[in-house]
């Protein structure tokens, strides 16, 4: 890198619309520790072909998503934001890495598991090595940190135990890079089931605040909210539904959830609901409003893309060539 920071990486699939868990879980998080860091912020949409698209769908899901990094406050011309498919490097990379991984490794991760349960009629090798193109994803930028919710920390171990390996026989090729999970809204549970993560691919729409609801929607689906019959706002393990609706007010507001608890002492459900609903219109709005207005702006996303998927090109492919003399193959004669 030109300066001394260190580097950063994450990613989204561009499937579904993208909820409350992952603004608050992910992309707010990327926002906060972006200025500390050379990031890179992809749109893996490579890792969306696992499951079936449909080419047309796929396409427009890929442009929103990557104009929702921009609509949340991630400046392009200080993050490479880009489309994973429009750097061969990752795919290159993740064939040298799947001759690295063990199928015993692959076989233990829980995100295939659940993937392969709910597309039992799809179950594709690239379902069954996703995690090696994460890995190939993180390693390509000599990644230092990786920001994520909890959910893709196993993940995020086996890319270290196969940058590890390969260290341990080629010598100092990859950093081995660290997790960073942000303290408030790590894991956002589903507002019809707390015992579920709040997940874009959910059935039940009430199930989940999209980043494009508008804010009746918003208040409505927190007014049905799962909660319990104690009447109490506390923060506490035996009240899952709750504590859900403390964390998501906390990340929206800044405030403690021993200052939430305080705020609703003696007050009931539905005040609490209606606070929390108007807390995430309030964070959500004038995201909204930015996007509407970057979406109209068709050449400043194309510049956005085609000079940031050059500088991703180019940082992968100096990983990416030391890998390949590592491994053996030809010199490229110029
Ligand atoms: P899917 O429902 O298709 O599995 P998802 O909603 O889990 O998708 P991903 O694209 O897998 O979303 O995740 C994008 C990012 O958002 C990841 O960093 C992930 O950890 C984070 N994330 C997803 N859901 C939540 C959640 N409920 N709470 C906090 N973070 C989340
Ligand atoms: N697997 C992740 C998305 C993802 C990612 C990455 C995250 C793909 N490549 C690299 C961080 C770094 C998910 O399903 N959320």
């Amino acid at each position: 890198m030109l300066n001394d920071k260190k580097i950063l990486f994450s990613g989204m699939q561009a499937t579904g619309n993208l909820t409350l868990g992952n603004y608050l879980g992910a992309l707010k998080n990327w926002v906060t520790i972006s200025d500390e860091y050379e990031t890179f912020y992809s749109v893996v949409d490579m890792h969306s072909i696992t499951v079936r698209q449909d080419p047309a769908e796929l396409r427009k899901r890929a442009r929103t998503l990557l104009t929702l990094y921009i609509a949340a406050g991630l400046d392009p011309e200080k993050n490479c934001i880009y489309y994973q498919s429009h750097v061969s490097g990752h795919a290159e990379l993740a064939w040298i890495l799947n001759c690295f991984t063990y199928m015993g490794e692959l076989n233990r991760m829980t995100q295939f598991k659940d993937k392969a349960a709910k597309h039992a009629d799809n179950i594709n090798a690239g379902l069954f090595t996703y995690p090696v193109l994460m890995a190939a994803d993180i390693l390509l930028y000599q990644t230092d940190v990786v920001p994520v919710g909890v959910d893709q920390m196993q993940h995020l171990e086996l890319t270290r135990d196969i940058a590890q390996r390969f260290n341990s026989i080629y010598g100092d090729v990859f950093t081995i890079p660290e997790a960073y999970i942000g303290k408030v809204g790590a894991k956002i549970m589903s507002l019809q089931d707390p015992s579920k993560k709040m997940s874009k691919s959910d059935e039940n729409v009430n199930a989940s605040i999209y980043l494009m609801d508008d804010p009746d929607t918003i208040i409505r689906k927190f007014k049905r909210a799962v909660t319990d019959s104690e009447a109490c706002v506390r923060y506490s393990e035996e009240q899952p539904g709750i504590k859900n609706l403390l964390d998501i007010y906390c990340a929206c507001t800044g405030k403690t959830p021993a200052e939430a608890e305080k705020e609703f002492e003696g007050k009931g459900y539905g005040d609490f609901k209606l606070a929390v609903g108007e807390s995430v219109v309030g964070v959500l709005k004038p995201l909204q409003d930015r996007f509407h207005d970057l979406t109209k702006n068709k050449d400043y996303i194309d510049g956005v893309i085609k000079n940031n998927s050059e500088k991703a090109n180019y940082f992968a492919t100096k990983t990416l060539r030391k890998v390949q003399k590592k491994v053996g193959f030809p010199e490229r004669i110029r």
